[in-house]
């Protein structure tokens, strides 16, 4: 099948098969491509209008025990380490809602102290839920890494509606590359167990690090396996001091064709464009290939960092709802009330 037979069939609403993802995928064609941008824009306006959601990123222990071979975080790296307190992490939240966002996103390394503690540790992760959540009364979504069940039912008793956990590729040679000694099937299977007691999931990937078409393609069905509610793909980050530090990433194109077929295969759900991979620079094409929502606003003052992108655009103040509205108003997009988010989260 050619690129506008496929390009026809997904936008008319039919699930692609792998051979004709892959057809997407692969153009190089920059009509194709911007026939592909607009058509995934389409679909979004179709189903969200001109509204966008806006999530804040509270980073807020980057102690973690994993080594992921592409992560600045990884435990035997000299990358930017804090832990911010129970009173730190609240005012940041509450400042983060001031200035208009629609949800908090309370994400960790697989920090030691709160998980490898028992019971104390626990409650401390718990309590941050909580006080987050009372402070602001802002959905609250927990990206704590895999953890066992019953902390995700814990955690949503606490108050958190989402679960994120990306498995950045569902190609087991590649993902056992990426996370060594962090077994693919369990990361998986939180994703499942958090889905049983009824949070709402992410997955994402990563592009640009080996993978090909055929391996994204088989993703797509994972994520459609799962029913997730948010997807998402980053383009890698080479890293200082990390095994993967010389890697050669490529350029973005990727990640926003990924975004686009991402959209025309599943219309209706949340897809961001992340701060985290260029910066401001890069949100309105992230925007303009269909996303719906801008993740990894993080206050200037508040000493937070970023995951892929630890500063970029953090101090001088970019990575603000006032820094994103400007570009969303670009695209003719403006940011949805929070009401409004609320309600996409009850249907
Ligand atoms: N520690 C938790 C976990 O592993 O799920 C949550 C935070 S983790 C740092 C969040 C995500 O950031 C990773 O799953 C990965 O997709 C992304 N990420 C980390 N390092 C990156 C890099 N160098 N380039 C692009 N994305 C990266
Ligand atoms: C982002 N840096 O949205 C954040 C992070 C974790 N749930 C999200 C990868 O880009």
């Amino acid at each position: 099948m050619g690129f506008y037979e496929a390009l026809e069939k997904v936008s008319a609403g039919e699930f692609l098969n792998q051979e004709e993802i892959a057809v997407l995928l692969s153009t190089d064609d920059e009509q194709e491509n911007r026939d592909l941008f607009t058509a995934a824009c389409k679909v979004r306006n179709k189903c969200f209008s001109n509204k966008v959601f806006l999530y804040g990123f509270v980073y807020f222990s980057t102690y973690c025990r994993n080594k992921c071979n592409f992560c600045f975080y990884r435990a035997v790296n000299k990358s930017i380490r804090y832990r911010k307190s129970l009173k730190e992490i609240v005012d940041i939240a509450v400042s983060l809602k001031k200035s208009g966002i629609h949800l908090i996103d309370l994400t960790m390394g697989e920090d030691p102290y709160y998980l490898d503690r028992g019971k104390a540790g626990y409650d401390e992760l718990l309590n941050i839920i909580k006080q987050v959540k009372k402070a602001t009364n802002l959905p609250v979504m927990i990206s704590p890494g895999t953890v066992s069940e019953k902390l995700l039912e814990k955690m949503k008793d606490s108050g958190a509606e989402w679960y994120a956990c990306y498995q950045e590729t569902h190609n087991l040679n590649l993902y056992n590359k990426l996370r060594p000694d962090q077994p693919y099937q369990k990361r998986y299977n939180s994703k499942l167990a958090a889905k049983e007691n009824g949070l709402l999931i992410e997955e994402g990937l990563l592009t640009g690090l080996g993978e090909n078409v055929y391996d994204i393609a088989a993703s797509f069905y994972k994520m459609k396996e799962l029913e997730a509610q948010q997807i998402r793909v980053m383009t890698f980050v080479p890293q200082k001091g990390t095994p993967m530090e010389q890697f050669s990433a490529h350029d973005n194109k990727m990640e926003l064709k990924i975004i686009a077929v991402m959209r025309l295969l599943f219309p209706d759900r949340l897809i961001p464009a992340s701060l985290d991979v260029e910066g401001i620079d890069g949100l309105k094409k992230r925007i303009n290939a269909g996303a719906n929502v801008v993740t990894s606003i993080i206050p200037p003052d508040s000493g937070l960092a970023g995951v892929s992108q630890s500063t970029l655009n953090i101090k001088d103040g970019w990575r603000t709802v006032q820094g994103v509205v400007p570009i969303l108003q670009e695209c003719g997009l403006a940011p949805a009330s929070v009401s409004e988010y609320k309600n996409w989260l009850k249907n």
